[in-house]
């Protein structure tokens, strides 16, 4: 997927956890000091946070990884490290927030100032401190930070609207949506002016917000003109104005070919309230075939709006229309409950691997990440964990004798 100012595929990542220290009061490896070593600070989270005066996601077109400060590591004198800062990725009002792997729509991002955490950041590590007991005053056993939280991610912008504007290329959408507000989007003679949504504000008791979808046409769906992506910027809207061009050979034709290609975006989309609106009235070619035209729609079971963009002509009836058949209230955005992945429990696993047994445990692998086994000292504080923790107990259970290979994260080691 090429990432565009309306969809981006990125990856975002917690800071990692700080390191634990290994620390003593006074001299290093004087027992006497007792242990200070202090805890690794927690990573930065990477939060999406929607901003009113962002308007595109033209931020992440060309950046693909976001990832949030690491935490520091822990101190002498029980210091704790510092937290990373947070990462905060500014996105526009209407961007939902796609979870890739588990296809799942984490949230959708609609009032200024709303925000979702996307990747937590990884847990600090112990410091010697807490690996202090009765039996052992003198830990040198420290604890590595957690990684942070990955994901990759789709942003998607669906603009906030009540009202899309559907029509082919020419067809006077932005010339419309030009009188209705103060809108002011590009209007010429030939198709695709308009190439990206256009909104405007019709003012009133409540404002109602327009935008203008880019012109579609046969085949739209298969990418031509403009493809029929835009679509996307209608699905918040309550009702849809088909806008023909009156000029237009076949007028119905214009109309059953829009629906199609709403059809082959989304079936959603063709079952929202919706006028049909037929322009250009002001031209006698158009005006004297409006009887005609009124016959062949009202044959297919709608009553078409006659309007011209340009003087204005029936445009207050329409407008009328649309008001009545918008909600007094926008649809409450059902907020997404955000899904966080369960933490891993400290829990002890062992699996038997073709000459070696394999431990997973978590938070015994960030241990071992920091160990030197190659100091007798160490390997004995070690041990003394191990046989706490329960893993020496799964490892007997698992049938592992004295010189069995044993690998515990990227440790590996025979047992003793
Ligand atoms: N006479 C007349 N001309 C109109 C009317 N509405 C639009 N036009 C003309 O039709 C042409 C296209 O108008 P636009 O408003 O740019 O049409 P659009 O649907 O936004 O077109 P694209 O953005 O290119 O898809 C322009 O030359 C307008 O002046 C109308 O009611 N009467
Ligand atoms: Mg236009």
């Amino acid at each position: 997927m090429e990432n565009t100012f309306d969809r981006a595929k990125i990856i975002v990542r917690g800071g990692e956890g700080g390191h634990g220290a290994v620390s003593f009061r006074h001299e290093k490896f004087v027992p006497l000091g007792g242990p200070d070593g202090g805890e690794g600070g927690q990573g930065g989270n990477v939060i999406l946070r929607a901003n009113g005066n962002t308007s595109d996601l033209g931020k992440y077109r060309f950046r693909k990884v976001f990832q949030a400060e690491n935490g520091e590591p822990g101190q002498g004198g029980k210091r704790k490290g510092r937290r990373g800062k947070d990462l905060i990725l500014e996105v526009p009002l209407g961007t939902r927030v796609i979870d890739v792997k588990n296809e799942i729509l984490m949230a959708d991002l609609v009032a200024d100032g709303q925000e979702v955490i996307v990747a937590r950041g990884g847990r600090g590590g112990l410091g010697n401190v807490s690996f202090a007991s009765s039996t052992n005053q003198a830990p040198r056993l420290a604890q590595k930070g957690e990684t942070g939280g990955e994901l990759e991610i789709i942003l998607e912008l669906r603009l906030l609207s009540d009202v899309a504007i559907i029509g082919c290329p020419n067809a006077g959408k932005s010339s419309f949506l030009n009188l209705i507000s103060h809108s002011r989007p590009r209007i010429a003679d030939y198709p695709f002016t308009t190439k990206e949504p256009v909104l405007g504000v019709l003012s009133g008791e409540r404002n109602l917000i327009f935008v203008e979808i880019p012109g579609l046409l046969a085949g739209a769906h298969e990418g031509r003109g403009l493809g029929n992506s835009f679509l996307n910027h209608a699905m918040r809207s309550q009702l849809l104005i088909y806008l023909i061009d009156g000029g237009s050979e076949s007028p119905l034709g214009d109309f059953i070919t829009l629906k199609g290609e709403l059809e082959f975006f989304d079936s959603e989309l063709v079952s929202k309230p919706s006028v049909v609106a037929i322009n250009k009235i002001d031209l006698s070619e158009v005006r004297s075939k409006m009887q005609e035209i009124k016959k062949t729609f009202e044959e297919y079971g709608i009553k078409p709006y006659f309007i011209s963009a340009k003087t204005g002509e029936g445009v207050y009836d329409l407008l009328n229309k649309v008001k009545d058949m918008v909600k007094e209230e926008r649809p409450v955005e059902t907020n997404i409950e955000i899904i966080l992945r369960p933490e891993a429990k400290a829990s002890v696993q062992v699996y038997r691997e073709a000459n070696s047994f394999r431990v997973v445990a978590p938070d015994i692998e960030r241990i071992m990440a920091l160990v030197d086994l190659e100091d007798p000292e160490v390997r004995r504080q070690l041990y003394g964990l191990l046989e706490r923790r329960g893993v020496s107990q799964a490892l007997r259970r698992a049938g592992a004798r004295p010189g069995d290979e044993i690998k515990i994260g990227d440790t590996a080691w025979p047992w003793w």
